[in-house]
């Protein structure tokens, strides 16, 4: 039987939307999950009422079992929701392979992106005061070559039946770098995609599925999340 389940998430989060884009795409019902939002600031969550310590996305099952991170979720509910809608896992031990290489290099990427953004936006001008331009240039640089090795492997699959990014059937893969490129364009004003045609084949694709509209962010946040530091002369 499935367990009561209740998933706190950030809406506008790009960890958080991995799972709520995950469940429109893969039809999961409404009533299926407790769906419980809840607000950030720089200091912190505000109002988490009951949501065990941790980031966001955090799932509990009904026994009080807890977990914690984005992927976890993922993968406990493709199992616990095999009988619904697509296999988003893949469905041959090469393509659950390929997929979960690919969700690495997007894990990687997104690590080396808040490097990028935690040296140049001025969301986080207050949290660093001393932001360092060589640092968020490199990480960038790293985030770039990153995405350039995920169009690769991408292509690697072309010709198979499990063709990947934006293939027959949405992949776990789709749903996190979706989430990942949107973000970082939307909030960050960071056009990742320029320059990997394969990327930006897949944004186009992506963005118009029923399911992946991109988040609302709250107020003041896209403002100075788009705006970039000036640095003090290094
Ligand atoms: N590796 C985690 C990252 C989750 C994460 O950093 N979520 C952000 C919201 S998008 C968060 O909860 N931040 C609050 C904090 O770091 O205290 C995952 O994949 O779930």
């Amino acid at each position: 039987m499935t367990p009561a389940l209740t998933l706190w998430v950030l809406t506008w989060g790009p960890f958080p939307r991995r799972v709520l884009v995950y469940l429109k795409l893969k039809g999961i019902p409404e009533d299926a999950i407790d769906i419980v939002p809840v607000e950030m600031t720089m200091a912190g969550f505000v109002n988490a009422g009951e949501k065990p310590d941790g980031t966001v996305p955090i799932l509990c099952l009904g026994d009080g079992t807890v977990i914690h991170q984005s992927m976890g979720v993922l993968s406990y509910l493709e199992e616990v929701f095999a009988n619904i809608g697509p296999n988003m896992s893949g469905t041959t031990a090469i393509e659950r392979a390929r997929i979960r290489d690919m969700c690495s290099v997007i894990d990687e990427t997104m690590s080396t992106l808040f490097g990028f953004v935690w040296n140049t936006s001025k969301l986080f001008a207050e949290a660093n005061p001393k932001p360092d331009k060589a640092a968020g240039e490199r990480a960038l640089g790293t985030a770039h070559a990153c995405l350039e090795k995920l169009a690769g492997y991408a292509n690697e699959s072309k010709g198979t039946t499990g063709y990947l990014l934006r293939g027959k059937t949405p992949t776990l893969a789709d749903v996190t770098l979706l989430t990942l490129l949107q973000h970082f364009e939307l909030c960050f004003g960071e056009d990742l995609v320029v320059g990997i045609p394969r990327l930006q084949e897949f944004l186009e694709e992506m963005g118009r599925t029923k399911g992946a509209e991109a988040p609302v962010y709250p107020p003041g946040v896209v403002e100075l999340a788009s705006q970039r530091v000036t640095y003090d002369l290094q």
